[in-house]
């Protein structure tokens, strides 16, 4: 009997004793992240939650004590009893003063793998079972997509689930065009878990095969097929200019497929006007976008015309839509890919993140489990994820939202479960400033986070070491169970079991579980499983034969798969969830919204800050804060792997040889980023894969601000970042647009990040 463990980076497998348990590799991954193995690290275990635990001044002094204290302050640690009576008193009371709308449970984040002790589900059901919550939309990875694509194609989610597959394009493609890479590091994970890890070999398939591939980009590291890759190098934030520079030589020379604009699209004729300068006198021409973009205008040329003579598929990276007016990149893409014709045959189109998760581009099947039902809110309020400081600092101000306006709540309380928003959110100086507004703020966590050490109420949480739990990524192949492999940490418990304390509390315990121990709800989901899985002809064996044996492998089942195949063939059987049921090059009810920031066409817009802005003067670097290669997010920043890969304990921010000359510093060195609004520390990493004026640190660093000068010391780029949405139409978060300068450290504080707080108990 295989033991089985699911986590977002992969599928693994346990072996060795019940005492020494050892996660090792899926048997049956060709390429399996390293990232999980370090999931029962010692050095993870002394960064955990012991015991329940309360902020000093909000034990002693009330709600809303001392709120300019929060993660400055000892902790005073509490027995589950008083956490859970504290906890529930506190919804009672904000409920009758306030009612439900005062409360915030959006609480963004990825949580763990596991389709039961998902945190996000745990803390919905909880709060809406109380009444209800003020909830947020999207998400960080791609709001600005979320809400652009069902205007001009389908919606992001449906999308993902059908992308041309890595067998039909090294089959097909021999041009592979990408904007921002391919990042395999990127594909090591994927929401749930994934069985094969796809990405690497695809590309190298890719690259075997002959396919010509070009990565534009402002780094050089994030596409590697084994074969010759061109790197354009690209100014961010710019590379709807280039895309625009390249439909205007595909018009301008006639090579665009007139008969695909006219049979599969509207708009062509609007946006047209737009390019040639009919409309607003400037014709996007190479030169034109040349010299926005800094990629030579012969070059732009010359790919059009390879575009227009090839099989040619062009990528787009989330990251470019994680920017000031981030739904155009996108919009634009799909655009030029409609221009060139190829939209649903083998090879050729477009995609929205190879890379970004192994799932893009997978050939699995597209199967579903089920969640825990979240139940129904009775609160409408909500605000685009990315708004939290905005909603915190000016409630009663508006903001408009994919053509309505909005009012934002006033909070009193905030309850988070499951995500870092001192990890995810943007100017977390700002947001310090904003967490300082609720009367309360409770937090379930399994790690002493920042977001856990600014609550008023911290909850500890099981990890999914601890608890049994059903494993299962789409398009990931797998359907596994999770066996607890080590016991809970201190007090910690299961989200469940937080929430079923404090409900019992409030008398809500019934509503709330409905009768059902988690293992009831287990194998309540496996049978739906099973029950649905029958109609697809797949066999899953009963719910004891399924813990026994641990796992359904549905890899034999995976067929390749070409997007938009059938709309192609016949758009009028076959119609997009788009208005026209067309792809709307041209979207009327876009243009309706009125928006100065997002017209009805794909549009160039400078953005705020680029290093085409005034404020490169003062701040001439580009800030490129990715995706870290050696964790999720902030996941398992204190493993080991991720440790190994800093500079002095810091985070290393990686810079091109002559930008690192022109300031007198030298590999290795402690740096200090900064712009108005922050200062971080940094270990220098001196390379050629980045580009001139482009600075690349990794996001994921745990939030480490320096409580004397205010510092943050570990290499956090939030404490830099922009907290501006990317338009008035989406809201979403613009972390890539960001200018920053780098100089020597003059003041070397020791970065602390994982030490924990005062009052709280080590392991
Ligand atoms: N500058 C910059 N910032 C970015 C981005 C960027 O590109 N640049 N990217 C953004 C993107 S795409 C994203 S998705 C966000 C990610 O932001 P988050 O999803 O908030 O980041 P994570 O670090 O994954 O946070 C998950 C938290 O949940 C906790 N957790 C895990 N399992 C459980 C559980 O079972 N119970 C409980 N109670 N807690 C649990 C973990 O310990 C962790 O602290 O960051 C965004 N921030
Ligand atoms: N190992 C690991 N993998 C992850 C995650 C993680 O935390 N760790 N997070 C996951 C999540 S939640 C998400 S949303 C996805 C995100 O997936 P992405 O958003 O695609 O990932 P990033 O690494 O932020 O950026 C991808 C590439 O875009 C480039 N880029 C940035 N700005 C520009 C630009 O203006 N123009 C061009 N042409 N390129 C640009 C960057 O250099 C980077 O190489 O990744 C997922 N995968
Ligand atoms: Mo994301």
């Amino acid at each position: 009997m295989t033991r089985y463990t699911s986590s977002h980076w992969g599928l693994y497998e346990v072996e060795g004793t019940e005492d020494a348990p050892r996660i090792v590799p899926f048997r049956g991954d060709p390429d399996p992240s390293e990232i999980g193995l370090h999931q029962l690290a010692p050095e993870l275990k002394a960064a955990r939650i012991r015991r329940p635990a309360v902020r000093r001044s909000w034990l002693e002094g009330g709600p809303g004590h001392a709120p300019e204290l929060r993660g400055r302050e000892p902790f005073v640690e509490v027995s589950w009893e008083e956490a859970s009576r504290l906890a529930a008193a506190e919804v009672a009371r904000i409920r009758e003063s306030h009612g439900n709308k005062a409360i915030f449970g959006g609480s963004y984040g990825w949580s763990s793998a596991g389709r039961f002790h998902h945190a996000q589900s745990q803390v919905h059901r909880f709060l809406n079972i109380a009444g209800g919550y003020v909830r947020s939309r999207d998400s960080y990875s791609l709001a600005a997509a979320h809400v652009i694509l069902p205007h001009v194609v389908d919606d992001m989610h449906s999308l993902m689930t059908y992308h041309t597959s890595w067998d039909v394009l090294a089959e097909n493609c021999t041009l592979f065009v990408a904007f921002g890479g391919v990042p395999a590091k990127n594909s090591q994970i994927s929401a749930g878990g994934v069985a094969r890890h796809k990405t690497r070999a695809g590309l190298r398939a890719l690259g075997e095969a002959g396919a010509e591939v070009v990565n534009i980009s402002p780094v050089s590291d994030n596409l590697i097929t084994d074969g010759p890759v061109r790197w354009v190098q690209i100014r961010p934030g710019s590379d709807t200019a280039m895309m625009l520079g390249l439909a205007h030589v595909l018009q301008s020379e006639g090579l665009h497929d007139t008969g695909f604009l006219a049979s599969h699209c509207t708009g062509w004729e609007r946006f047209e006007a737009y390019l040639t300068g009919e409309s607003d006198g400037t014709p996007k021409t190479a030169d034109w976008a040349a010299e926005l973009c800094g990629v030579p205008a012969d070059e732009i040329r010359a790919l059009a015309r390879r575009m227009a003579s090839s099989r040619t598929m062009i990528n787009v990276a989330w990251a470019l839509q994680r920017s000031d007016r981030g739904e155009q990149p996108f919009w634009m893409t799909i655009t030029l890919a409609a221009m060139l014709g190829q939209i649903g045959l083998p090879g050729g189109g477009f995609a929205v993140g190879y890379g970004a998760e192994n799932m893009v581009g997978s050939n699995e099947l597209d199967l579903r489990v089920p969640s825990l039902p979240q139940g129904q809110n009775a609160v409408a309020e909500f605000i685009p994820v990315a708004r939290i400081a905005d909603m915190l600092l000016n409630p009663g101000g508006s903001f408009t939202y994919n053509g309505g306006t909005y009012t934002y709540p006033d909070i009193r309380l905030v309850w988070w479960a499951g995500g870092n928003p001192f990890h995810h959110h943007q100017d977390l100086t700002r947001l310090q400033r904003a967490f300082e507004k609720p009367e309360t703020i409770v937090v379930n966590e399994q790690f002493w986070t920042a977001a856990a050490r600014r609550a008023d109420i911290v909850l500890p949480a099981t990890t999914a070491m601890e608890r049994d739990d059903l494993g299962f990524g789409t398009l990931e192949g797998h359907y596994a169970y999770m066996k607890a492999i080590v016991p809970p940490v201190g007090e910690a418990r299961d989200d469940y079991e937080i929430f079923r304390g404090i409900a019992r509390e409030l008398g809500l315990e019934e509503a709330f579980t409905e009768g059902r121990e988690a293992e009831d709800w287990l194998r309540h989901f496996h049978d739906r499983t099973r029950q649905s899985w029958a109609e697809h002809g797949i066999e899953v064996p009963d719910y004891e034969t399924f813990r026994e044996q641990g796992l359904v492998d549905l890899g034999p089942k995976a067929r390749a798969r070409v997007m938009l195949k059938d709309f192609r063939e016949n758009p009028a059987a076959h119609p997009l969830p788009t208005p026209s049921g067309r792809i709307e090059i041209y979207s009327e009810r876009v243009a309706s919204f009125g928006l100065a920031d997002c017209k009805g066409h794909p549009s160039w817009f400078p953005p705020e800050e680029w290093l085409g802005a005034a404020a490169a003067a003062r701040f001439p670097l580009h800030l490129v804060s990715d995706q870290p290669e050696r964790r999720l997010h902030s996941q398992l920043d204190p493993s080991p792997w991720s440790r190994a890969n800093k500079i002095g304990g810091r985070e290393p921010v990686l810079m091109h040889p002559e930008d690192a000359a022109a300031r007198g510093l030298s590999d290795g060195d402690t740096v200090e980023l900064f712009n108005d609004r922050g200062r971080c520390l940094a270990g220098l990493r001196v390379t050629e894969t980045v580009m001139r004026g482009v600075a690349r640190l990794s996001t994921g660093g745990w939030y480490d601000p320096d409580p004397d000068s205010g510092t943050e010391r570990h290499g956090n780029p939030n404490a830099l970042t922009a907290d501006r949405p990317a338009s008035g139409l989406s809201q979403g978060c613009a972390a890539h647009s960001c200018l920053i300068d780098i100089r020597p450290a003059t003041l070397t504080p020791e970065p602390r990040p994982f030490v924990l707080p005062e009052g709280a108990t080590g392991g």
